[in-house]
């Protein structure tokens, strides 16, 4: 088998088209002697799409892969794979010469260097196009939350009831990449999101969507538990060195379940960096104001009504303090952040 470039003249579609339209135009461009490989970039909405894609092009090619380019790292992400069996061939272990079409979800070929130089059958993306794409059937739509969303419209408007597996995948991408529609969402998402939710798996999605933790990190709540210092309605928690920067998060957000705190301060050390996560309760404060000014002037301190973060060197805090420590350091954000 070899790679011929397409036949058709390129032209990327914009414009919304009807479902029912594109997915005649996507069908003519496949045979039943196909052997295709959907490559992706694997987040939630581009592992989804992919298996929507695989789901449509069924029995009406020989053989469809999903190759992604990159390996899983996400927590909630592997739980995602791992639950819903979703078969993924980690790209770097495939010839491409034993396919016939390639066919691209969730992103474009200009965004990363394995995209590039692919003779793309296929491209359906919601990402705005910078550079014009490239492919016999490319539709672009940046006003969509998700790409997730075009393929549930493609399988209604093929007919094709979704599997308990492919609608639990499908509504964790809508979820993901509209952040729960807090944002970039349109009537479409939301349809897609009602159509799906009767079919999907909830106890599964609620399963991954929980699923941020290593057993490993437990130690980390441990040692939060312990070293806690609780100051009216604010409580602090100064941690050393930790693996992720995102783990203070979690044991901030786990603080905050704490009915009469109102304020959690979280801290470690990072890749040289003194990381603080603050969240709270949003009512009449600003944590990205309080951060601003308590810490404004010697690190990077930043975020909004109930989240902020400050990220300062350990050669500033150094020059701050004198001795940098444990105690000195969580004694200075308590001093720092402590209520008036
Ligand atoms: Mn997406």
């Amino acid at each position: 088998m070899s790679v011929k470039p397409p036949s058709r003249p390129p032209k990327a579609h914009t414009r919304y088209r009807s479902p029912k339209a594109s997915l005649g135009d996507l069908y003519s461009y496949f045979k039943s002697k196909d052997h295709i490989l959907i490559t992706i970039d694997p987040d939630p909405d581009a592992i989804a799409s992919a298996l929507a894609l695989k789901r449509l092009l069924w029995h009406k090619v020989q053989s469809s892969t999903i190759g992604i380019i990159r390996p899983i790292r996400r927590l909630n992400n592997l739980t995602m794979v791992r639950l819903l069996r979703i078969p993924l061939m980690p790209w770097w272990s495939i010839s491409l010469a034993q396919f016939t079409k390639f066919l691209l979800v969730d992103g474009q070929p200009h965004h990363n260097d394995m995209f590039k130089g692919i003779p793309y059958t296929v491209v359906i993306d919601h990402h705005p196009m910078s550079i014009p794409v490239e492919a016999p059937f490319a539709v672009i739509y940046p006003a969509y939350g998700a790409t997730a969303t075009i393929l549930t419209q493609y399988l209604k408007a093929a007919r094709i009831k979704p599997s308990q597996t492919l609608a639990t995948a499908l509504l964790y991408a809508i979820k993901t990449d509209t952040r729960n529609f807090e944002r970039h969402t349109i009537d479409e998402d939301i349809d897609a999101f009602r159509y799906l939710f009767e079919f999907a798996n909830h106890h599964i999605l609620r399963k991954i969507e929980i699923s941020d933790l290593s057993l490993s990190d437990l130690r980390f709540f441990n040692m939060a538990v312990e070293r806690k210092h609780v100051v009216k309605d604010r409580i602090f928690a100064h941690l050393d060195e930790v693996p992720s920067a995102d783990l203070l998060v979690e044991i901030a957000e786990f603080f905050l379940k704490i009915h009469d705190i109102s304020w959690s301060i979280i801290s470690g050390i990072y890749e040289g960096h003194l990381i603080i996560s603050v969240r709270n309760d949003g009512y009449r404060k600003d944590a990205g104001r309080a951060v601003r000014r308590a810490f404004g002037s010697v690190g990077c301190a930043g975020g909004h009504q109930a989240m902020a973060r400050v990220e300062m060197s350990l050669d500033k805090l150094l020059e701050i303090l004198g001795n940098v420590n444990s105690t000195s350091i969580e004694q200075y954000i308590r001093k720092q952040l402590s209520p008036l």
